[in-house]
Parts: C-alpha cells; sequence; structure tokens
C-alpha cells in the first residue's frame, strides 16, 4: 500500500530519511495486520500473552518503570509567540524545538521499521470527523492506534478525498527521560513525540490531536474539542438525552460513561457514546451535538470490579492489551481492586510481596474496542453525532464541592468550568492528592491561551438560544475518616436524573449563591439507604468556604492577566456578592 497523496508521499520519504529505518510499512488497519503486529511482539517480548482461555486474545505489555503516565513537564506547544499558548501551557519557540526534535529524531528507527499510520478521528463519512497520520516505530502504537482510531485504508482514502492531515512523528526513542519531548506545532498541523511509549505521550490521535491540536483548530472554526465523556440515558418511558462530561483524568469519565443501573432503576437504560473525548459542533438550528472521535477505550483498570463497573469488567476479558497490571499464579491479568485473589508478579515483572505496596500501576489501563462494550451505543458511529441536553463538569475533591449544582445560564456556567479544581491522580507523572485548577478538566490538554479558550466559550452564548444547561458534580466527598460519602458509580443516575430533570424544567432547586441545588426531597434517593445527615452535608454550600475558594479562582485568574474575559470577572463577582 502507497498513497496518491504527494504532501503525504513526500513527508514519508523525508522523515525516512531523518530516522534511517531499516524498513516501511502502510498499515492497512486489517485483522491480518493487527494479528501479524501481536506475532511480533510475543516473539520481541514487547507483549506476553495472558491466560488463553479465561481471557482469549488479551495481552500484558510492561512499560519502562520511567514510561507509565504523561508527562506535562515535557509537553510543549511550539508557536512563534509564547502568547499565544498560555501561562497553561509549556512554551518552546519553533526553531528550537525542531532543531532539538531533529537531533533526537536524528537515525533512531536504525534497524527498525517505521510505520505509517492513516487514521480517522470520528465516523469515517462524518463531517465532523478529521483524519491524521501518525509516523511511529512502535509496534505497540500500532495495534494501540488500531483499536482507538478508524485506523488504515478507509482513513488513508479520506486523506486521498480531503488532501489535508495533522501529521504525527513518533519515536520510543531510548526512553530516557532526558531526550522525551511532546511537541506540538499548531500552525504547521505537526506533533512530535520522543522517549515515550506510553498512552496519551505516544497514541497522538489522543491527547496531542483530539485535544491538543483540535481545540486550536476548534477556536478558529467555531466549535469545541473537549476532555468529555457523552453518554446516553433512557428513561423507562423511553426518554432519551445525551449528557456531556469534563472531569480531570482518572475521575470517573470512563466509569460514568458506561454506568449501570442500580436494582432500584428498573427500566432505565444507559449507553455509551464515548469516555474521553468529544468533540461539539452547533448544527443549523442552534442545537450542540457531540461526536466521539475515538473508537477504543484507554482505560483506567484499578478499581474495575463487577460492583464499580460491571460492563468494562466484563469487555475486558477478550481482545484486550493490558499496560503494566500484575498477573496471578494462574496468569490471568490482576489489578488493586479486582478480586481477594493474590497476584504473582507485579507490573513491573517482578514476584510480588504484600509489603511492596499496590501490584498493578495505579495508572495501569486497559485498549478495548468500544464495540466491545455491552453498552455501546451504535450512536457512536451516527455521522451526525448526538443533541446535547446537559454539559456537566466535575472534579475530584474531598471538601467543599457539592455533589451536584446547576449553573444559572452559560456565561455563568463558563465561570464553573473555568473554576474546575481537582486532586491529581496517577494519569500523570508528579505528585497524587494535591488540589490544583484544573479549568474544564483541559488543564493538560488545551493547546492555546486558557483566556482565549474561555472567550471561545462565552462566544458561543451569542450564536444559539437552545445551548445545553451547564452543571457540577463531584462524587468524591471523603468523611473525616476518608470514606466516600456518596456511594457513587451506579448510583450517580440518581444525580444525573435531577440534571435531566432540570433541563426539563420539571425538578425543584434550592437557589444559592453558587449556583442551584437540589435538596435531598429533589433527588429520587429510593433504596440507596443514605444517612440524612450525610446527605445533607453533601448538599451544603459553606460560604466561609467558598469566600476562600472565590479568593483561589481570583488570584488564578490573575495568572492570565488582562486577557481574562470581562464576563468571566463580572461572573465572579456576582457569586461573591451573593455569598456576602
Ligand atoms: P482518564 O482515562 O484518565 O481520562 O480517566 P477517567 O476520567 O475515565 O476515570 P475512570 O472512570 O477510569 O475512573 C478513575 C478512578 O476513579 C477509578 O479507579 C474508578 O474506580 C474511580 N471512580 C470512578 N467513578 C467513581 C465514583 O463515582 N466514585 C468513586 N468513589 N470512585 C470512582
Ligand atoms: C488521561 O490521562 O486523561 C487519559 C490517558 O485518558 S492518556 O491517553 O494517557 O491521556
Ligand atoms: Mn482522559
Amino acid at each position: 500500500m502507497t498513497t496518491t497523496n504527494q504532501a503525504l508521499l513526500d513527508w514519508v520519504a523525508e522523515t525516512a530519511k531523518l530516522t534511517q529505518p531499516e524498513r516501511i510499512h502502510w498499515c492497512d488497519g486489517s485483522e491480518g495486520e493487527y494479528q501479524s503486529l501481536v506475532k511480533l511482539m510475543l516473539g520481541t517480548g514487547d507483549l506476553l500473552e495472558l491466560n488463553q482461555k479465561s481471557y482469549p486474545r488479551c495481552y500484558l505489555h510492561r512499560s519502562d518503570p520511567s514510561d507509565v503516565a504523561r508527562v506535562e513537564h515535557l509537553t510543549f506547544i511550539c508557536t512563534p509567540e509564547k502568547a499565544e499558548v498560555g501561562p497553561n501551557n509549556h512554551w518552546m519557540a519553533p526553531a528550537e524545538a525542531h532543531q532539538k526534535m531533529n537531533g533526537l529524531f536524528a537515525g533512531c528507527m536504525r534497524g527498525r521499521t517505521l510505520y505509517v499510520i492513516p487514521y480517522c478521528m470520528g465516523p469515517i463519512d462524518s463531517p465532523y470527523a478529521r483524519c491524521g497520520v501518525e509516523i511511529t516505530d512502535s509496534p505497540y502504537v500500532v495495534a494501540n492506534m488500531k483499536i482507538m482510531t478508524r485506523m488504515g485504508k478507509q482513513a488513508l482514502e479520506r486523506i486521498e478525498r480531503e488532501g489535508s492531515f495533522v501529521r504525527g512523528l513518533h519515536s520510543t526513542g531510548d526512553l530516557s527521560p532526558d531526550r522525551r519531548f511532546i511537541m506540538h506545532f499548531p500552525h504547521e498541523t505537526l506533533i512530535q513525540s520522543i522517549g515515550s511509549g506510553y498512552g496519551g505521550n505516544a497514541l497522538l490521535g489522543k491527547k496531542c490531536h483530539a485535544l491538543r491540536i483540535a481545540s486550536w483548530q476548534a477556536r478558529q472554526e467555531g466549535w469545541l474539542a473537549e476532555h468529555m465523556l457523552i453518554v446516553e440515558i433512557e428513561s423507562p418511558q423511553g426518554e432519551r438525552h445525551y449528557l456531556a462530561a469534563a472531569f480531570p483524568s482518572a475521575c470517573g469519565k470512563t466509569n460514568l460513561a458506561m454506568l449501570i443501573p442500580p436494582a432500584s432503576h428498573a427500566g432505565w437504560k444507559v449507553r455509551t457514546i464515548g469516555d474521553d473525548i468529544a468533540w461539539l459542533h452547533l448544527d443549523k438550528h442552534g442545537q450542540l451535538r457531540a461526536i466521539n472521535p475515538e473508537s477504543g477505550y484507554f482505560g483506567v483498570v484499578p478499581g474495575t470490579n463487577p460492583k464499580t463497573n460491571r460492563n468494562a469488567f466484563d469487555m475486558i476479558t477478550h481482545d484486550t492489551i493490558f499496560t503494566n497490571v500484575a498477573v496471578t499464579a494462574d496468569n490471568e491479568p490482576w489489578w488493586e481492586g479486582k478480586d481477594k485473589q493474590a497476584p504473582v508478579t507485579d507490573w513491573r515483572g517482578r514476584p510480588w510481596h504484600k509489603a511492596d505496596g499496590p501490584a498493578a500501576h495505579p495508572n495501569s489501563r486497559f485498549t478495548v474496542a468500544a464495540r466491545q462494550n455491552p453498552s455501546y451505543s451504535s450512536l457512536a458511529d451516527d455521522p451526525a453525532g448526538v443533541p446535547i441536553s446537559a454539559i456537566i463538569f466535575g472534579g475530584r475533591r474531598r471538601e467543599l464541592a457539592p455533589l451536584v449544582y446547576q449553573a444559572r445560564d452559560w456565561r455563568h456556567g463558563v465561570l464553573v468550568g473555568a473554576s474546575v479544581a481537582s486532586e491529581t491522580t496517577a494519569a500523570a507523572t508528579g505528585q497524587v492528592g494535591v488540589v490544583r485548577r484544573d479549568p474544564m478538566a483541559m488543564k493538560p490538554f488545551c493547546g492555546y491561551d486558557f483566556a482565549d479558550y474561555w472567550a471561545h466559550w462565552l462566544s458561543f452564548a451569542d450564536k444559539s438560544d437552545k445551548l445545553p444547561q451547564i452543571f457540577h458534580v463531584n462524587w468524591f466527598r471523603q468523611d473525616k475518616d476518608g470514606h466516600f460519602m456518596w456511594p457513587g458509580f451506579g448510583e450517580n443516575l440518581r444525580v444525573l436524573r435531577w440534571i435531566i430533570d432540570r433541563c426539563e424544567d420539571r425538578a425543584a432547586a434550592r437557589d444559592t449563591a453558587i449556583g442551584f441545588l437540589p435538596q435531598p426531597a429533589d433527588m429520587d434517593l429510593d433504596g440507596l439507604g443514605i444517612d440524612p445527615a450525610v446527605m445533607d452535608a453533601l448538599l451544603a454550600v459553606d460560604a466561609g468556604a467558598w469566600k476562600q475558594e472565590l479568593e483561589g479562582i481570583s488570584t488564578y485568574f490573575d495568572g492570565y492577566g488582562s486577557k481574562i474575559p470581562p464576563a468571566l470577572r463580572e461572573e465572579l463577582a456576582r457569586v461573591k456578592q451573593r455569598l456576602g
């Protein structure tokens, strides 16, 4: 296979000249190609076979121990003007970045195969979908891209029709953290990544293209590229709603997207459109519509069990690539929260003893095709996407943020999104559990200045009078003993129902300084058995603590200088005034 697109041919030739591979393979995305890559990796040890009786066609990949998460401090946006990327990004001048990367890429594929991966983000025939080509020397990346994107022949045909594509060059390099960089050149629609084989650093269609580059393009073209799940909720009466929710990494998107209604909710149905990324466009009627640009899930493994997420638990029993999980004596994958069994080998392949701590890496992941999800919605393949009723922001916060509240209107909702803060998780290298500002859950992923991004969000208010309602949720409040106060997972449906009922104007709420909150009586809590005092605490607004929070938000906005949209300052002042 090769191509009629001259720009692509030239770029592959130029890249081969720089990186010096032994051979070039154009990926067609076929099943046979996937099988031969698996065979190749079983031979090299890049993949290990798991128990093929209980986990058919499941494999384990062990990363380099220094390469197990996204590396935000090594991720750069490279634009001529530093001001374009804002204080929320690391910046490097394009000339300096190119020089550095050319040096690192020189000869890096010697003796290796250069794979050309044409891929499409979004349904192949969707006007909202966008194509890219990733060049990589990692067969693990190719196999993951096959699951995560619409990859191969059809994508290449679309590229040849359209003539445009995002270029992504990746090499695992020598895996040294000192020579690891994830560079984005939005003006050149180019991504370059070296020194990591891990998920978001290496599968360039995902965070690099579908968020950092796409957010840049979305601003210019009038749409939104967001770190959001998309879920369908159907009532027993057959009423359907589509919700989009932005939570930071490892804060519950995959789980909410494939929620299983609790026993108290007979007749309710929940279907998954997407679990990580949403591309949102206004249609000609002013309705916001969402597509999921991905075709698979790269999900957090620890904590997955039949009680928390039976859909995920079942879908990863076959045809799954596991990365950095532990292994039992029966050669089955194991992770914290799976079952009572004890693993024999940890994620690094060393014998495991209880005193060693977690056996699976806290950021261990599964890669699985979306079609394996029992709650998969075929609307994920609909070129037109789904109409969004509500946008939900959320974070992982032990204190302060109530279980749920509703913004007054779109403008206030943009403030709510811009004010998201969350405890850091193992999804990125660095300290875990410290609260940091993560506006719209996009701190690591917005490819330009947040101040411009908030202005872009605000601009939607002038474009449509049918915008979704905006909400904020927090599943992660803890009591004094460190126990989660809200049962979460399937029970989150109760909160989603209040949200839907608010959109339909049929649920009551209490008007507070931070927005509209339900009283416990406004939610269906039947059969939940939660202590009323706990419920009150989950729905309380602590004015003193919120005043402090507003100070924090205000100081954070100061960091964006005069670029901060005045409307955001006004919204903040309004909340402050209401708090008294
Ligand atoms: P990324 O893939 O990194 O973007 O993460 P995500 O937002 O999809 O998070 P995910 O659903 O994988 O959840 C991350 C962790 O949070 C897992 O260990 C879950 O078990 C846990 N979690 C998810 N939902 C809930 C919830 O409602 N309550 C509690 N207590 N934990 C949850
Ligand atoms: C995240 O960290 O938000 C993920 C995993 O979804 S990664 O693909 O590494 O970005
Ligand atoms: Mn994510």
